[in-house]
């Protein structure tokens, strides 16, 4: 059988407390912000994007991604950046409003802002998945795996599953991969079955 997994040990560290990066993750990323992937050769890699890609292409096996040169790279790179690029962005605002203003009070207009931006941004990815299985099609790539675990994040999950059906179909198939269920169960991602 053709071997499809890569040896991997996860770290967990606490979360940082604002303004405070813990111990354990201020050698790894100054930031203090989770994930960070270190590879055998002791280079160090943070932004989650950047360590999918990575990922996807050098477990080529894992076939989670579309080749360097095939007709459907360009979607792929364009909506796992998309992904990184704005949703995930548009999360932070809504998460810690505070870091983006210098006025004590204008958290709640940040977030309210950050809200109104992620549900445009949601619109125009759920527009693009369609009635697709998956963003490119039919075969998973790591962009559906991110797109996933970005709509766990929204602040009413089920809420935003009723809107976008579609993206909701899409994350079913997700989790449903064994790989993603182990990673899911472990982090003890909550089951938004109906
Ligand atoms: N651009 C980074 C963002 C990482 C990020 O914001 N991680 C969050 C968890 S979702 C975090 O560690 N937050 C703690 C903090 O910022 O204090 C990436 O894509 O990896």
């Amino acid at each position: 059988m053709k071997r499809r997994g890569a040896p991997y040990e996860v770290e967990l560290v606490e979360r940082a407390k604002e303004g405070r990066v813990p111990e354990a993750l201020a050698h790894v990323n100054p930031l203090g912000q989770v994930p960070a992937l270190t590879l055998p050769d002791g280079t160090i890699m943070t932004e989650s994007a950047a360590i999918a890609l990575y990922l996807a292409d050098k477990y080529p096996q894992a076939e989670l991604a579309p080749a360097p040169n095939a007709p459907e790279r360009a979607a792929y790179l364009r909506w796992l950046v998309y992904l990184a690029a704005n949703i995930y962005m548009t999360d932070l605002r809504a998460y810690y409003p505070d870091r983006y203003t210098s006025d004590q009070n204008g958290g709640k207009y940040v977030k309210a802002a950050a809200l109104a931006r992620m549900a445009r941004e949601w619109e125009v990815y759920a527009e693009a998945l369609d009635d697709k299985p998956f963003i490119l099609g039919d075969r998973m790539c790591v962009a559906d795996v991110y797109a996933a675990m970005l709509a766990t994040w929204n602040l009413d999950v089920p809420a935003f599953f009723k809107k976008h059906p579609n993206v909701r179909a899409m994350y079913d198939r997700v989790v449903a991969h064994p790989a993603i269920a182990r990673a899911w169960g472990r982090n003890e991602m909550e089951d938004w079955k109906n």
